[in-house]
Order: structure tokens, then C-alpha cells, then sequence
């Protein structure tokens, strides 16, 4: 979990680097390497890490608009997932997808921009597991701010009612962009959503991984022994804002120092020395992640762009009839007019 953590919080912390590349003095959201959104996760790889340790490689994990803590968890190909962040054209999605479109089948792995959209495929994973009689396992990873969509109720629904090996962990960290939790829903513990779908409902209060890893110990367990879904909520301190380039003047400023006090990485730190391992050794973790972390991006930007073509390929599995790979020749059917 160490591991896991530490990757993905030097990996977005290069990220950041490369992102804020040519975008000042004044933010323009569509310059430098990485163009577009960012949103980044520093503060709650506990809830990924101590989730994903008990996923197999052939379990499935979505993820929302902020992935990389998950996607480095669940074990996406890092330079992969670099290169689809870069755009370039060996990404995972050939560099049409872009960070909050990751989607590496060999690990198991997709996520989405549209928020709770990531809880439909893990129930359909979940349920292709069943119809299989295989026993794997499908996590799907959302915000609080989702808690109230109908993607999200309507697949504990059939999670819950076909007893799908199905867990569902949101990480509450209190803000939906600048919407506090308390302004869109009365339930302040989220987990209580799962009583009405008659399922169990775990709250973990705070990113400790491995409190976050004996609750999910349970509720993976449950899953992969036929028992079906559980719902479970991680409280996160989320360190950054909702996206890169966001000044958070909504957020109060107790709010930034609460999450920035207790560092969830720092605390397994703490449990790692405690059950003996020596500065020394973590330090090697964290070196040899930097490594990677490093190598994966060096890579990832001599990857060639693809070509403009290339923009045509892979939109329809099936192109519906009428819908044409060839450029267009922008003459109206059927007259002058
Ligand atoms: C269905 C849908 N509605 C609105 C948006 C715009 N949007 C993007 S992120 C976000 C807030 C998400 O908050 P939360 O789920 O708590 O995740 P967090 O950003 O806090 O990690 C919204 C409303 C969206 N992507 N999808
Ligand atoms: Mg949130």
C-alpha cells in the first residue's frame, strides 16, 4: 500500500509540473504539454491503496474524473496512462482519451468524466462475473458529489437485488468543485445509502489505508464468496483543489489546513516504522518510485502525436450505416440549395 501511495503522489506531483508547463502567467487551460482539465487525488491514495490490494488482476476497478491513485492501485500500465495523458498516440486510448478517459482492459481498469458513470460497468463486470461462475470482483470508485445520481442509486439497486460481486467506495472529501456535501444532501454519512437497498453499509472515517484495507478486506471478501454488494465510504482529505488552476476562494481556509495536517501517506509511515521497518527501507520505496514514475514520463513524451487522421479511427466499433471513415466533402445531399 506503501508502495501504491507514494507512486501516485509523485506522480502527480510531476504531473503538476509538466501541466502548469506554458499554462502562466495568466492560466490558459489549453497550452503547454498536457492541455485541458487536471484534476488530481494527493491526499486520498489511502482509499485506492487499501482497496486495490485485495483486487486481483482480472477483478475490475472504475474510477471517476480523478483516477491516477486508482489507476496506479489497480496496476495501469504507467507509461501507458502517461502517454494517454500526453495525448500521444501509444496511450491507452491512443491519445483520444485523456486523463479522465483511462482505459486499460489488461489491468482491468476505466474510468469517466461523467461523474457516478463508472458505477453502470462495474455492475455489468460484476455481473458478467456471475454469468460466468467465475469469482472475480468489481470496485467502483466515486465522489460524494455522485451519491445522489441516478446511475449511481440504480446500480445498488441491481447490484443489491441480483447479489452481484459488486463494492462501491465513495471518498468523501466533502466538496463537489465548490459544492459543500451539506448543501445537496441531508444523509452526512453516505454509507447509509445502503440501508435502503438492504445491503451493508460501511463508513471509514478517516483515510487510514489500513482501516480502509480491513473494511475493504470485508467487503471484497463478501463480494467474492457470492454474498453480493457492499457500499463503502471513505472520509479523504483531499490536498489540492478541485483542478489544477483552481483557487479554492470558496473553501474555507481551516478547511485546506484540516486536510493538509494529517498526511494519510505519513500515517502508514508511521504504522510501517512501528511494525519495524527502518527509514532506510521506505526511503527505497519512494526511490524506486521515483524511478519509475520518472522513466514513465521521459517516455511518455517521446511518443509521437498522433496523426490528425487518426481522429477518424476507433469512434464506431460498428459504423452505423450513413457514417463514413472518409473525409467529408461538406456537399449538401440531394440539391444546390
Ligand atoms: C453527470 C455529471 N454532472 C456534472 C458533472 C460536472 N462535474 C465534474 S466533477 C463534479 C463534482 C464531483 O464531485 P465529487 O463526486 O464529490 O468528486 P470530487 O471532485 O470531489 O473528487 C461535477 C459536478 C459531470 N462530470 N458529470
Ligand atoms: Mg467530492
Amino acid at each position: 500500500m506503501y508502495e501504491d501511495m507514494v507512486t501516485a503522489r509523485y506522480y502527480e506531483e510531476r504531473l503538476q509540473e509538466e501541466y502548469l508547463e506554458g499554462k502562466q502567467p495568466a492560466f490558459d487551460i489549453s497550452a503547454g504539454p498536457i492541455p485541458g482539465e487536471l484534476h488530481l487525488a494527493a491526499g486520498q491514495e489511502a482509499a485506492a491503496a487499501g482497496v486495490c490490494r485485495h483486487l486481483r488482476d482480472d477483478d475490475t476497478a472504475t474510477a471517476p474524473h480523478r483516477p491516477h491513485h486508482v489507476a496506479i492501485a489497480k496496476g495501469v500500465d504507467l507509461k501507458r496512462m502517461t502517454a494517454e495523458i500526453f495525448g500521444r498516440e501509444n496511450g491507452l486510448s491512443s491519445g483520444k482519451g485523456g486523463h479522465m478517459h483511462l482505459f486499460d482492459p489488461d489491468a482491468g481498469f476505466a474510468c469517466s468524466g461523467i461523474i457516478a458513470q463508472g458505477c453502470p460497468p462495474a455492475v455489468g463486470a460484476g455481473l458478467a462475473a456471475k454469468k460466468r461462475n467465475e469469482d472475480g470482483v468489481a470496485v467502483a470508485f466515486l465522489g460524494e458529489g455522485a451519491i445522489s445520481q441516478g446511475a449511481f442509486l440504480e446500480s445498488l439497486n441491481l447490484a443489491a437485488v441480483q447479489r452481484l460481486p459488486v463494492v462501491f467506495v465513495v471518498e468523501d472529501n466533502d466538496w463537489a468543485i465548490s459544492m459543500p456535501k451539506g448543501r445537496v444532501t441531508d444523509v452526512a454519512d453516505g454509507s447509509q445509502r445502503a440501508a435502503g437497498f438492504d445491503m451493508p453499509g460501511v463508513r471509514v472515517d478517516y483515510d487510514d489505508a489500513t482501516a480502509v484495507y480491513d473494511a475493504a478486506r470485508e467487503a471484497v471478501g463478501r463480494a467474492r464468496a457470492g454474498n453480493g454488494p457492499t457500499l463503502l465510504e471513505v472520509q479523504v482529505h483531499r490536498r489540492m483543489g478541485h483542478f489544477m488552476g483552481d483557487p479554492e476562494s470558496y473553501r474555507p481556509e481551516e478547511d485546506v489546513e484540516a486536510a493538509q495536517a494529517r498526511d494519510s501517506i505519513e500515517r502508514l509511515a508511521e504504522d510501517l516504522r512501528g511494525a519495524g521497518l527502518e527509514d532506510d527501507d521506505l526511503e527505497a520505496i519512494r526511490e524506486d518510485a521515483r524511478e519509475r514514475v520518472d522513466e514513465a514520463i521521459e517516455w511518455a513524451k517521446e511518443q509521437p502525436e498522433p496523426e490528425p487522421d487518426a481522429a477518424h479511427e476507433d469512434v464506431f466499433v460498428n459504423p452505423p450505416s450513413g457514417v463514413t471513415t472518409e473525409e467529408p466533402t461538406h456537399e449538401l445531399a440531394g440539391g444546390d440549395d
